[in-house]
């Protein structure tokens, strides 16, 4: 590999315009501009022109800074308050300095930018990195180091270990030393590939098959403030309605709307919390997108709101394939006004989804996403509470329905090729590569593939707003970019009943988060294949941990709600599910800090324990937010587990039971028990039961404190209103010492139903109820 791909060279010239350092190459260039301290952009063009003047990720305007910069005789230095940059003047070598002078990242000799061909390479020396983290969706070991990945979002139901790429694609990493983590964003659209140290222990590198070398430095130096870096740049979820924190169920297969119903009383008759009912495609009339079947599925306003009124939300599916039908307005329409994809021809590209012949919207147009949303008012206006975009790779069968070709198994074949024959397999399931993009077709597929999934959620998202704009939805996704987190929660698609992808929902999501999307979720009891009863009990104790929970699972699987299996299955889900409701304002104040700073709610110990050399060694354990940490049971059969608990004093929530860390312990959990630990100084706000939220009013806010020093901050606001983006909203800060609590009202703007706290001391069960004026105060509880 490396020795195909040619250099950039020598650095001729330079000059300052504007807030850009321009370094002028021979035949190419380098820009480089200062976001802010800690973030650096280095663009690279092709022929000395940058024609990536524009990003799907980055939505904002960002404005940089001026530009610090001296020129040596060998070096050009840039300066911020944190780093120093070198640029060798000599073969155009970028090294980064923290102010300090310490080393955080080299290029690899003079390969910081190569071509082959179309493709753009940058190659770094491997310093200190012990992990590599983020790069979102992906299967195996959380730490990718020593491995290499490609970027192409593909539908694959088949999640096996070697299984790359899937739906997502999040060409970002954290590179985490205990003293210098940063992270870098390749900001390309085209396919992409990170080989981590898997070719040589020299060098890390990554490329993409076209567009320019495009990237951004992103200085930490803890991991938390990589991440908060990054999604200042590709941004930030919005406050989730907070009955999206509620258990959902799910199954394609619900075919009809009595069905549905029935499966949501049951869920009040067993005392079983839920908040959300979906809607797979069983409900469309032949697969038409925003359409419900005549019979099984009519009158949806009024089946809806029967739902509704028993506490239950509805979200349907909405597959981007437009069934090709010209008594279908919606494909007439798109065919009047030109709104389909096409191939380089001129003939509209018809692909083949559930409804047979489709076609597919351009996503790439603003034009038609704007077309889109107003389509989706469809639904909208029936009553739905939020939008599941499916298939959005976008995925389209090989016609019609043939067997995909055993090539798609030949996984990492391609690696390296450079080949025209071996990337064929990227284009079997997806759109031909002469598909063409854009108002004035300037975009190919090959640029557009990975972000026509976000483009659709843009759609949906923004067609939501013009719809409903005082109410917040919840929109979900398969397919994605960079920069999803703005608009929807990604769920990890077509897992399996097995236990391999109960663990393998463990590394995937903790990357998935610090990949910047707060909102994440796998299919609780799995997707594919039959669910058996012991999995579906360790699955739930899990589940309730995860951002986003929902049971779902596919057409031919066995029933899989949670008193499809046994009593002890039922009372096991009940009681798990219960405590998710009861922990819900603790997460949505999470969410509040995934709004501010990007932080994810579902974290890697090494998030919260950034010196820890342990702590990345502890995949198959995570914590939600700074208090709870987690350890599941993933294995069939297996009655107790090792535990990593780091630094610090942690109490065993059943039993709270005291231990030292940094330590290992041996720990029995039973069935109907996950183990699951307190950190010291822990306050945790919690909810009484209820079946759904909203079913009764919050009138008493119950503060779990644990022994020890530590602070929390809790935020509410109406939990479905955008009010408080005008300041109605509260946070308050809790205080705990040991022996006091203080309550420090930080902000003050929503009218909140509370009256109360409950103080209640974990380590001795001690409960003390005091009044809530909305006035700051000091609580003694020892
Ligand atoms: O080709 O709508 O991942 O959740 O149930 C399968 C049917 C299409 C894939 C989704 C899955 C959903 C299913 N869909």
């Amino acid at each position: 590999m490396l020795k195909k791909v040619v250099p950039w060279g020598k650095v001729l010239s330079y000059k300052k315009q504007k807030d850009e350092l321009i370094l002028e190459g021979e035949k190419e260039s380098l820009k480089i501009e200062v976001i802010n301290d800690k973030i650096v952009r280095f663009h690279f063009s092709k022929d000395k022109n940058w024609k990536h003047n524009y990003s799907f990720a980055i939505e904002k305007d960002l404005s940089k800074k001026d530009l610090d910069f001296e020129e040596k005789s060998s070096e050009i230095i840039i300066k911020t308050k944190f780093l120093k940059i070198n640029v060798c003047k000599e073969n155009g070598k970028i090294v980064l300095f923290d102010s300090q002078g310490n080393l955080i990242l080299s290029d690899y000799k003079d390969l910081g930018y190569g071509r082959f061909k179309d493709k753009v390479f940058s190659f770094k020396k491997m310093g200190e990195e012990k992990a590599f983290l983020g790069l979102g969706e992906k299967v195996g070991d959380l730490n990718k180091k020593g491995k290499k990945l490609v970027n192409w979002n593909t539908d694959d139901p088949h999640h096996y270990p070697n299984k790359d790429p899937l739906y997502q694609t999040h060409p970002f990493f954290l590179a985490w030393t205990p003293e210098r983590s940063y992270g870098i964003f390749f900001d390309n659209t085209y396919r992409s590939y990170f080989n981590m140290g898997e070719e040589s222990d020299d060098y890390y590198y990554f490329y993409a098959d076209g567009g320019e070398l495009d990237y951004y430095f992103i200085y930490g130096p803890t991991p938390k403030e990589v991440v908060e870096n990054y999604t200042y740049l590709t941004g930030r979820y919005y406050m989730p309605p907070i009955w999206a924190l509620g258990y959902q169920q799910s199954k394609w297969g619900y075919s009809e709307a009595e069905k549905v119903l029935e499966i949501a009383k049951n869920f009040r008759e067993k005392d079983i919390p839920c908040d959300v009912m979906y809607f797979d495609i069983d409900h469309m009339d032949e697969f038409r997108v925003f359409t419900n079947d005549p019979i099984r599925f009519s009158n949806m306003g009024e089946f809806i709101q029967k739902l509704n009124e028993i506490g239950f939300k509805v979200v349907p599916i909405v597959d981007p394939g437009v069934k090709k039908d010209v008594n279908f307005e919606i494909y007439r329409e798109g065919i009047e006004k030109d709104y389909f994809c096409k191939k380089s021809t001129g003939e509209i590209f018809i692909g083949y989804v559930w409804p047979g012949e489709c076609a597919f919207p351009d996503f790439a147009r603003e034009d038609v996403r704007d077309w889109w949303g107003k389509k989706q008012e469809k639904i909208i206006n029936m009553g739905v509470s939020g939008v599941w975009d499916d298939m959005n790779e976008p995925s389209s069968f090989p016609h019609p329905f043939e067997p995909i070709s055993k090539s798609l198994e030949k996984n990492n074949t391609f690696w390296g090729q450079f080949s025209d024959h071996e990337e064929e397999i990227f284009y079997e399931k997806t759109f031909p590569k002469d598909v063409v993009h854009g108002k004035n077709k300037e975009f190919i597929h090959d640029e557009i593939h990975n972000v026509y999934g976000l483009l659709m959620v843009k759609a949906s998202f923004e067609g939501w707003k013009k719809a409903k704009p005082n109410i917040r939805p919840l929109i979900i996704t398969r397919a994605g970019f960079s920069g999803i987190q703005k608009y929807s929660v990604v769920w990890t698609g077509d897992n399996k009943s097995w236990w391999e992808h109960l663990y393998m929902s463990l590394p995937m999501l903790q990357n998935l988060s610090i990949s910047g999307i707060p909102f994440v979720g796998a299919d609780v009891g799995g997707f594919g294949e039959n669910c058996t009863p012991e999995l579906f009990a360790r699955w739930i104790e899990l589940g309730i941990f995860y951002p986003f929970l929902r049971n779902h699972s596919e057409l031919n699987s066995r029933p899989q709600e949670p008193w499809a299996f046994s009593k002890e299955v039922e009372d096991i889900s009940r009681k798990y599910i219960k405590m998710r409701y009861r922990l819900i304002p603790y997460l949505y104040s999470l969410f509040w800090e995934a709004k501010e700073r990007g932080i994810p709610p579902l974290r890697s110990l090494i998030l919260e324990f950034p010196e820890d050399q342990e702590a990345i060694h502890n995949e198959d354990e995570f914590m939600l937010g700074s208090n709870l940490l987690i350890a599941p049971i993933y294995r069939e059969g297996a009655k107790a587990r090792s535990v990593y608990l780091p630094q610090g004093v942690w109490y065993d929530f059943w039993n709270k039971k005291a231990y030292q860390g940094p330590c290992y312990i041996s720990y029995y959990a039973p069935l109907d028990t996950i183990p699951l630990f307190l950190k010291e100084g822990s306050i945790i706000p919690l909810w009484e039961e209820q079946n759904f939220v909203g079913e009764k009013s919050q009138e008493i806010l119950e503060l779990m404190v644990v022994p020890g020093e530590g602070k929390f901050i809790y935020y509410e606001d109406d939990g479905i209103s955008w009010n408080y983006e005008e300041g109605e909203y509260n946070l308050i800060e809790f205080i705990n010492t040991g022996k006091t609590l203080e309550v420090r009202y930080l902000y003050k703007g929503y009218k909140s139903e509370r009256g109360k706290f409950r103080i209640n001391v974990n380590s001795v069960e001690k409960i003390i109820e005091i009044e809530d004026n909305g006035e700051s105060k000091v609580i003694e509880y020892s």
